[in-house]
């Protein structure tokens, strides 16, 4: 009797919950919103690809960058191949440069790439030079290969007069090019992927460049837990955009391992959580990375919807000059990647860039900087706030009364292009 009448009540219950505006369909029994099959077996899961099985990797190289059987080799001129390998010996010469001079005290900070060259330079390759790129701050390759030049680089990370990115107020590695569609870097973990699906939106919303350009957004597996990273993602599938998403999985943010930074399959399982487009691949394999990126660009463009790519590497070096990664994994551990990493370039092309590299760093450190006034500049668009008239003016006072007369001070004031005289004499 007491079962009978529980059966009926959940019977009614049901009903209730089926509400009559919601599209009938005998096989899903008006549930909302899906085309999920129903099954009575009681099944969990816990993979995208099905079987218990993580998503594929994909390779078009084998380990000693022979094609595999069956692969498909991107269709690229020679012109096009030297591009992408000059580029990809590029970035660890100045890298190695721009690291040294950091121990030297020349600069205050600096962020290697090494270990990613694949990654960053095959994805470049793969965008248009006009696409808007939103990164973290291990890209600086991207900029390469669209043709911001090495002088660029070493003025943004010495802060000299020379810098088109920040005029000198920006750490090193924040670089930004609005002629180069590189959007200022900004180390707060993850605000580009929000920021990133705006921009995708806005492009699709202006006629010259919709169905033209993408956004395309960099960041690390580690930013990728940040809830800037799912409302980014929710975003742009909602409010679709052409956006790219591109995650660089090198094993580690800061000291942390990808292990303890995820339970589940890496950052592209989420991909379809998303209703987002998806793939892995191996971001040591350059070519792989240029097809896979290719084609995800190609998507977002045609489907006006955004797209998520995972690439596989592994940081070589420290997380930044201001670490030192072997608290925390073996050198050992380093040493054996390395080697795969290890380049094979011809002297004459690795000759040619360090030389150049070194007459570029050279150069930078005989600039001066800004001039002082330069600090209170640009700040906000508009008029000047009184925050801003106050601090100059506390610092003209400061520089009166110690500037011409305390060693420290004049020591630093010779640093910048007119000696700080400008707001001395106010
Ligand atoms: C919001 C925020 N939290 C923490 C940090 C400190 N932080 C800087 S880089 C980093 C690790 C990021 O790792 P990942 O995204 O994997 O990028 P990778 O450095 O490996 O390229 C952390 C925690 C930060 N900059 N911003
Ligand atoms: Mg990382």
């Amino acid at each position: 009797m007491l079962l009978r009448s529980s059966l009926r009540a959940i019977t009614q219950a049901r009903a209730l919950a089926t509400a009559p505006h919601l599209p009938s369909s005998p096989s899903n029994g008006r549930l909302p919103n899906t085309q999920s099959h129903i099954v009575s077996k009681l099944q969990f899961f816990n993979s995208v690809t099905g079987g218990d099985q993580q998503i594929p990797t994909y390779r078009v190289l084998d380990g000693l960058g022979q094609p595999l059987e069956d692969a498909q080799v991107p269709d690229i001129d020679e012109a096009f191949a030297r591009k992408l390998y000059e580029n990809m010996q590029l970035l660890p010469n100045l890298d190695n440069v721009l690291y040294n001079v950091q121990r030297q005290g020349k600069i205050s900070f600096y962020m290697t790439a090494y270990g990613e060259e694949a990654t960053i330079i095959g994805s470049a390759a793969a965008l248009a030079d006009d696409d808007e790129h939103l990164g973290q701050y291990r890209e600086m390759g991207v900029l390469l290969w669209r043709g911001f030049g090495i002088n660029n680089v070493m003025a943004q990370c010495f802060g000299n007069l020379e810098d088109t990115s920040g005029k000198g107020r920006q750490m090193p590695v924040h670089f930004g090019s609005p002629r180069h569609h590189f959007h200022t870097i900004s180390s707060t973990l993850a605000t580009q992927i929000p920021q990133a699906a705006g921009v995708g939106f806005a492009l699709r919303r202006t006629p010259e460049r919709s169905g033209k350009s993408i956004a395309a957004c960099y960041f690390g597996e580690g930013a990728a837990s940040e809830g800037d990273f799912h409302a980014g993602l929710l975003m742009a599938s909602t409010i679709p955009s052409p956006t790219l998403f591109i995650a660089r999985n090198n094993g580690f943010a800061i000291s942390t391992p990808s292990t303890e930074q995820y339970y589940g399959d890496g950052i592209a399982a989420r991909g379809p959580g998303y209703g987002i487009d998806t793939v892995r691949v191996d971001g040591n394999d350059v070519l792989a990375v240029l097809s896979a990126v290719t084609e995800a660009r190609r998507r977002c463009l045609e489907q006006g919807r955004a797209v998520l790519v995972e690439a596989m590497s592994y940081r070589v070096g420290h997380h930044s000059t201001s670490d030192d990664s072997f608290a925390y994994r073996a050198r050992s551990e380093v040493e054996d990647r390395k080697r795969m990493v290890d380049s094979t370039a011809e002297e004459e092309l690795k000759d040619r860039l360090k030389k150049d590299v070194m007459k570029a760093f050279k150069r930078a450190e005989s600039l001066s900087r800004c001039e002082l006034k330069e600090m209170f500049t640009d700040v906000y668009g508009g008029e000047e706030p009184w925050n801003l008239k106050e601090q100059r003016e506390e610092l003209s006072n400061l520089l009166r009364k110690y500037g011409n007369s305390w060693e420290p001070w004049k020591k630093e004031l010779a640093k910048f292009k007119g000696k700080g005289e400008e707001l001395i004499k106010g």
